[in-house]
């Protein structure tokens, strides 16, 4: 074992932007700040402290690892959850550069891995566009792990340099020779930092899966090595795409009934810009377009997105009008129609993406703009060109789209009119709150009037409302727009919430000035049924209302499973295994005869009091708010839950018998 020596691997023309044949030196790595502010300031950095940070991490490094794959050197990138919860990343890349770094006068490794933003992300000449949601790289793991290990395979060598808080514990040390290259690094979270300090295999698989639908080609393979199968294997899934985006598509529509044989596909490069594009039309109502730039989702949209509404609307209306199929329709087509029942993926890669946004999820870079609208155009002509019949289903499908769409208009037009007719517009079966700051009030949407009777006497009316809900609302994945406005049920959500949406191109969005609650609390029974209808009225949302979910206004109450009794002693639990601990304690030499338990079935066998207690009151009750970690992902389950196919609606409901366990 060796330690590194100062210029063991000299650097090429030491003009300190690369040497002009795109291999890297360490000159190119330019140095900007100190890791301190990332342990101050955390948040900043990776955006929050809670679960979605902690796997920030994780995504942190594959993200270079990614970038090895783009640039063409890396094949298999392998993620490790070990039982510890620390978590290891290998891949076959070139391995971070090790050798010495002149202006910060060390390895260039200890460079990459201790100062914040090194690691090339600025040196145009390397071509880098992946990059978690922050970009910060792998120094700010680093930052915010207690321990860090991290190996390099390069040049015939091994190097290895390890970390405590991001400080280096030694120097970069050489310890072996390998025929391979690539990097492993191992970190442990700072539990002092994160309030969740557990990963999930749910979360990490998803994003892996969207990595190799994003980036074909790679193989990238997860490990957890909590969760051992009989012969003591760890469990593991590798996810691979030869079609890309192709199959991603056929991934989120396994569920939908498709209307053309195969996705629509395309790949190319307009100005510099590489753009992947894949889109199926299928029989549902909505509109599934997902947008990427540098594999972040950009869930609000931006510049990108709009080039391919504008080239889609565009190239279709002109295909629709040559073919003389809309010379009978009576009224306007407008954007909405060509994009109904369409899931679409556009993937764009940005070498100085502008993000912009409340989440910073939406691309301003102008440029963009036109070039994804060439080539949607390129691609949708040509298609068009060539598959008549295919050309035909589609614009008879934004026929039929611009019909219903007339009809939902009147329909409701009809609910608006009605709204300002009686007065306050507020529903009849609403029990509204006295207080008038939306900030400070919650609506309980209650399953069953019976139900909705006991929260109505239960509540403290100063600032909780409620709406009971007649047994199952309509289901909105299976419905048309007007037939959803025809619904009691939503028609009473919508006028109680005071919001309103048009349906009409640019004005979809939600009007959340008007919303009259900022706490949006589903409460059904804590049965089958009861998640049933949560999920209803959650898919609802998702379709129609996703800017309240995006904003952290919906939650779902929880109400106790079990009253157990001993005496005048009342207590409630929430689980089974608090049960069976409870029961324990309340009969500590095991005579459990004295113990009552009763399972509550439905929220209607608690009175005012009980409910009050355990599932409204701010103090005691807990509150589940619904987000959306992956929106692509949302997608496709609420498709396969509220879908016509039974079987993998039945799969998933087994397998996450708790609507916990819903990523949404
Ligand atoms: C800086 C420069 C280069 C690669 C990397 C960092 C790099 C970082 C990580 C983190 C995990 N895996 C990684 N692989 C590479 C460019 C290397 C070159 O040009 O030789």
């Amino acid at each position: 074992m060796s330690e590194l020596t100062n210029g063991l691997h000299g650097n090429g023309n030491g003009n300190g932007n690369g040497n002009g044949n795109g291999n890297y030196t360490a000159e190119n790595i330019q140095v900007l700040e100190g890791l301190e502010a990332v342990r101050k300031r955390p948040a900043m950095y990776i955006g929050d402290i809670s679960e979605r940070g902690l796997h920030h991490l994780v995504y942190e490094v594959i993200d270079n690892s990614i970038d090895e794959a783009l640039a063409g050197y890396c094949s298999e990138i392998e993620v490790r959850i070990h039982p510890d919860n620390s978590i290891t990343v290998v891949d076959n890349g070139r391995g971070i550069p090790t050798d010495f770094h002149e202006k910060e006068q060390k390895s260039a490794l200890e460079v990459v891995m201790t100062v914040l933003h090194a690691g090339g992300k600025f040196d145009k000449g390397s071509y880098k566009v992946s990059g978690g949601l922050h970009g910060v790289g792998v120094s700010c793991v680093n930052a915010l792990s207690s321990y860090l290990k991290a190996e390099v395979y390069r040049d015939g060598k091994v190097f290895m340099q390890e970390y405590a808080f991001g400080k280096p514990k030694a120097d970069v040390l050489e310890i072996g020779t390998t025929q391979s290259t690539g990097t492993k690094i191992h970190f442990i979270p700072d539990n002092s930092i994160f309030t969740v300090t557990h990963f999930s295999i749910d979360i990490l698989s998803s994003r892996l899966r969207e990595l190799a639908y994003l980036n074909k080609g790679i193989r990238l393979t997860i490990f957890d090595e909590r969760e051992t199968d009989e012969q003591g294997h760890s469990v593991n899934e590798t996810f691979f795409s030869e079609n890309g985006l192709k199959d991603f598509i056929n991934y989120l529509d396994a569920n939908r009934e498709k209307l053309i044989p195969d996705p629509i596909y395309m790949e190319g490069e307009k100005n510099n810009i590489p753009v992947e594009i894949s889109m199926q039309y299928n029989t549902s109502f909505s509109e599934n377009i997902h947008s990427y730039v540098n594999n972040i989702n950009t869930h609000e949209g931006g510049t990108h997105l709009a080039g391919f509404r504008r080239g889609l609307t565009r190239t279709l209306k002109s295909y629709a009008e040559k073919s003389g199929m809309l010379a009978k329709l009576k009224f306007e087509i407008n954007g909405d129609d060509f994009r109904e029942g369409l899931t679409a993926i556009i993937s764009v890669k940005v070498q100085e993406p502008q993000f912009e946004g409340q989440t910073k999820t939406k691309l301003g870079n102008s440029e963009v703009m036109g070039a994804v609208d060439q080539q949607v155009s390129e691609m949708l002509f040509n298609y068009l060109e060539e598959n008549p019949r295919e050309a035909r289903t589609i614009v008879n499908k934004v026929i039929l789209a611009a019909t219903a769409r007339h009809a939902a208009r009147k329909a409701r037009e009809l609910v608006q009119r009605k709204g300002a007719l009686n007065g306050s517009g507020l529903p009849g079966k609403l029990a509204d709150c006295s207080e008038r700051d939306p900030a400070r009030c919650e609506i309980y949407l209650v399953e069953g009037d019976s139900a909705g009777g006991t929260a109505k006497q239960g509540r403290d009316r100063k600032f909780q409302a409620i709406l009971p809900l007649r047994g199952k609302i309509l289901n909105v994945e299976k419905a048309m727009q007007h037939k959803i406005f025809d619904s009691e049920e939503i028609k009473n959500i919508f006028q109680a919430l005071g919001v309103s949406i048009g349906t009409e191109e640019d004005s979809k969005a939600l009007n959340l000035e008007k919303l009259r609650y900022h706490k949006i609390i589903i409460m059904t029974d804590a049965d089958v049924d009861g998640s049933h209808i949560a999920t209803l009225i959650l898919t609802f949302f998702f379709r129609y209302m996703k800017e309240l979910i995006e904003n952290g206004y919906v939650y779902i109450a929880t109400p106790p499973l079990y009253l157990i009794k001993k005496g005048q002693e009342e207590r409630y639990c929430w689980s089974d295994e608090e049960r069976v601990l409870l029961v324990k304690e309340l009969a500590p030499n095991g005579n459990e005869s004295s113990v009552h338990i009763q399972r509550y079935k439905g929220l209607g066998e608690m009175n005012a009091e009980q409910l009050w207690s355990t599932t409204m009151n701010p103090e005691f009750r807990t509150l589940r708010q619904v987000t959306i970690e992956n929106g692509t992902e949302a997608d496709r389950i609420f498709s396969m839950l509220m879908g016509d196919e039974v079987p993998p609606r039945r799969e998933f409901i087994e397998k996450n018998a708790k609507y916990a366990n819903i990523d949404v």
